[in-house]
């Protein structure tokens, strides 16, 4: 599909087209962060107030129990494949994409070559554009700016519930407004959401302040295999493996922030966190900053996966739990070397 600008009459359409539907099936990707789970419970709680007919499904079992604050967060439904032929609703129903680089992330099963009524929001600059409607900038903080700039385009009220789930959005998918994703609106939206009533300490608490005891030995392993590498040290690795989840009891959600964690290491660069999640699958979370030699999601794409430049995950296959370190050590001092020989 063609890239396309992004243009300010998108937010409109949006809107429109959300108000115009009754009932409305959305979708969140896989491992659901704060902006997913931020952008849905906000849709969905605005969404409501309008009468409409809501569901929300995602391939997750469990939601990062963190986000259960938020009004319409106990809603989520897991769903891995949806059969959209099947849908009896579907001439009336509207399909929303929230924070989906691609509709993959987000369930199985859609195929945008059927032109169902379905509308994509998200700010990945790797958006596929599946939707019939794109709502897509790439330069916005998160998906729930978007759905910020959507809301008052089209005049939306703005109620508590409503603005919780969107400043839960922003303050996750910024760092706590840290990264350089924050502009000048990011912080204009925020600025607005706490006039109208969020309290930032309270959020604070709620967001960053909620690490369960297993949550947190689940960490201290990561944390004792955490490898540092590469010239001046600029690349940091570690771990997990299924049986941490199990010996400490952590949910899955548990290693949410880990990897931010790592980036606090003077000096380094580029990290990645290497999880054995007790399905057997393993799937790495990759963050770049300023100064690494390549970007992350420069590294995730040659090996599936996507993301963001600064932050971005892939799955790693055929590589045995034993020998990913190892490996994946390989890889990053392997495209380092391409990239200085290519400078
Ligand atoms: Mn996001």
């Amino acid at each position: 599909m063609d890239k396309k600008i992004f243009n300010n009459e998108d937010l409109l359409r949006a809107s429109e087209i959300l108000k115009a539907y009754e009932s409305w099936s959305i979708f969140t990707h896989k491992k659901a962060d704060g902006d997913a789970v931020g952008s849905a419970t906000a849709l969905y709680s605005a969404g409501l107030a309008l009468g409409k007919k809501i569901k929300w499904y995602s391939p997750d079992k469990n939601l990062p129990a963190t986000y259960s604050y938020l009004d319409n967060f106990d809603k989520h439904i897991t769903c891995d494949e949806f059969i959209f032929e099947q849908d009896a609703d579907k001439k009336n129903m509207l399909y929303v994409f929230l924070d989906c680089a691609t509709h993959e992330r987000g369930v199985k099963g859609f195929a945008p070559e059927k032109n169902l009524n379905a509308l994509n929001i998200d700010h990945h600059e790797d958006n596929g554009l599946y939707a019939r409607i794109n709502c897509v900038d790439g330069a916005a903080s998160s998906t729930c700016e978007m759905l910020f700039r959507i809301f008052k385009a089209g005049g939306w009220e703005l109620a508590q519930n409503v603005n919780e789930s969107l400043y839960t959005g922003l303050f996750t998918d910024t760092g706590s407004f840290s990264f350089s994703n924050t502009s000048p609106l990011t912080h204009e939206i925020a600025a607005e959401l706490i006039s109208l009533g969020v309290a930032p300490a309270k959020m604070t608490d709620r967001i960053s302040q909620n690490k369960t005891p297993a949550d947190f030995l689940l960490w201290s392993r990561a944390m004792s295999r955490v490898k540092i590498f590469g010239p001046e040290n600029i690349f940091a690795l570690t771990v997990l493996y299924a049986s941490d989840f199990q010996e400490t009891g952590a949910d899955t959600t548990g290693t949410e922030g880990l990897s931010s964690m790592l980036m606090t290491i003077r000096g380094v660069k580029f990290i990645s966190t290497i999880t054995e999640y007790p399905t057997g699958e393993i799937r790495l979370s990759i963050r770049s900053r300023e100064g690494s030699p390549f970007g992350a999601a420069e590294f995730a794409r040659p090996l599936g996966g996507g993301g963001h430049e600064k932050a971005a995950g892939a799955a790693l296959n055929n590589i045995p739990i034993e020998k990913a370190m190892e490996e994946l050590e390989n890889l990053i001092l392997k495209k380092y070397h391409e990239c200085s020989c290519a400078d």
